[in-house]
């Protein structure tokens, strides 16, 4: 699969991606990231990329010109399997059916908003849909950008390998958070490990993790018990 990232700020991405499942699996040929410099299709010798807002209002607003004619020569002759997404505070959430949704993609181009936000007409005309990570505001959507991309990333076939499977995480398993988990000393500081994962009954571990998984959501995501 491969991703693209529309940005005015390239350089950000060289962390991100640089570093575990998603470096690997650029390594492994399994995913690409091309990063693309929105101020590559302005045309004014200051490279504009913003403007004034219509109606009034502080801020500059990202100007549709670059944004349409970057989307427009990354995807000529654009199918339906190369999804263009607008990152913005105000898009629907993020989940982890939306990263099994991209990771069904070929290609996602990601358009990361900055200023106060991006003319209207990008979401409308351009953008199959709009995105957000959460109920918050970040100072742009280059942050948003890389959690959409480790998310789908770890989706994609052979980019996990077989010890670190993605089916028991929370969230796979609907509506629950995962169990939690120790690992050695099974004492440390007075505080044991619970004595049935110290022991071999692969059954009783099962219920036991079920129930504790359970009782984790409740007490911190009850809202994702309905
Ligand atoms: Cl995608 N962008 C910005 N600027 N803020 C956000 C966001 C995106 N998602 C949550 N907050």
């Amino acid at each position: 699969m491969r991703f693209h990232l529309l940005t005015i700020f390239p350089d950000f991405f060289t962390g991100p991606f640089s570093h575990g499942v998603v470096a690997r699996a650029r390594d492994a040929g399994k995913l690409e990231v091309s990063i693309h410099d929105l101020r590559n299709w302005t045309h004014d010798r200051h490279r504009t990329v913003d403007d004034r807002c219509f109606g009034g209002g502080a801020g500059m607003l990202m100007k549709p010109a670059p944004i349409f004619e970057a989307v427009e020569s990354i995807f000529p002759g654009r199918t339906p399997r190369q999804r263009v997404v607008l990152l913005t505070p105000q898009g629907p959430l993020f989940t982890q059916s939306t990263a099994r949704r991209y990771a069904e993609a070929e290609e996602l181009l990601l358009i990361c908003g900055r200023y106060e936000g991006v003319d209207e007409r990008v979401a409308e005309h351009l953008a199959d849909e709009e995105l957000s990570i959460g109920d918050y505001v970040l100072s742009g959507g280059e942050l948003a950008a890389a959690i959409v991309i480790d998310a789908t990333a770890r989706l994609l076939p052979g980019v996990l390998g077989n010890d670190e499977s993605a089916v028991d995480e929370s969230f796979e398993q609907a509506g629950l958070l995962d169990y939690p988990q120790w690992t050695r000393p099974a004492e440390f500081r007075g505080w044991a490990v619970p004595e049935v994962l110290q022991g071999g009954n692969h059954a009783e571990i099962r219920r036991w993790r079920a129930e504790a998984a359970r009782a984790k959501t409740v007490r911190n995501r009850p809202d994702l018990l309905k």
